[in-house]
């Protein structure tokens, strides 16, 4: 998989890509990522990328033009499952559109900022419009690396046991059950004793039911 990454602020995204399973998965070629500093597309001599939005009002607007320039080169270069515009008026992301997503196999994410981009972006180029929660950030750079991570360590031979994303919260519209390790008692307290009992199918049935009880409790709304 490849992601193009079209950002204001190249420094505010680089990092988790730099440490632990999002750096591994790109050293084993897994999934490459691709920094584009939309200030370097910028067509005049201030390096300009935002300006004041038509019809007045607070808050700077991305031009359309250096953003046409970089995904029109991207696009000239490889064909792309899905140009993705992050913004908080988009659709809420998921477990379900991580799993989608780490199928594809060419995507561009683009980062707004300021007050987001000129409309015309959207209506011209964009194919998805995600958004991360109802809270509002000062740009979609943080919000894009979420995506990223949730995404890259669905892929195939990115995490070292193949099985342990499929047993997370949420794959299977359930929270994940509690896990222990040793030592199975500590200052009195104990770790439930089936899990020690070495019964496959009784520790899977425990698993099972913690996992309803938990969502049941914290998470009602998704066994609706
Ligand atoms: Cl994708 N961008 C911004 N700026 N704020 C957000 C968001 C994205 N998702 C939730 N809040």
């Amino acid at each position: 998989m490849r992601i193009d990454i079209i950002t204001a602020v190249p420094e505010l995204l680089k990092s988790p890509f730099e440490a632990s399973i999002l750096k591994r998965a790109i050293e084993k070629k897994l999934v490459s990522v691709y920094f584009h500093n939309i200030r370097d597309y910028s067509t005049n001599s201030y390096n300009q990328i935002d300006d004041y939005q038509f019809g007045g009002g607070a808050g700077m607007v991305m031009m359309i033009e250096p953003i046409d320039k970089c995904i029109s080169k991207l696009k000239s270069q490889r064909d792309y499952d899905e140009i993705i515009y992050m913004t908080p008026d988009g659709t809420t992301f998921n477990q379900g559109a991580a799993n989608k997503i780490s199928l594809m196999k060419n995507i561009i994410i683009l980062c707004g900022h300021y007050k987001g981009v000129d409309q015309r972006v959207r209506d011209q180029f964009i194919t998805l419009e995600i958004s991360i929660g109802d809270y509002v950030l000062s740009g979609g750079e943080l919000a894009s690396a979420i995506i990223c991570d949730s995404v890259i360590r669905l892929i195939p031979g990115v995490l070292g046991n193949e099985t342990s994303a499929l047993t997370d919260s949420h794959q299977d519209g359930l929270l994940a059950p509690a896990v222990y390790t040793r030592p199975s008692e500590y200052k009195g307290w104990k770790v439930p004793e089936v899990l020690l009992s070495g019964h496959s199918k009784k520790i899977e049935e425990w698993r099972e039911e913690d996992a309803l009880k938990r969502t049941e409790l914290r998470r009602p709304d998704l066994l609706e």
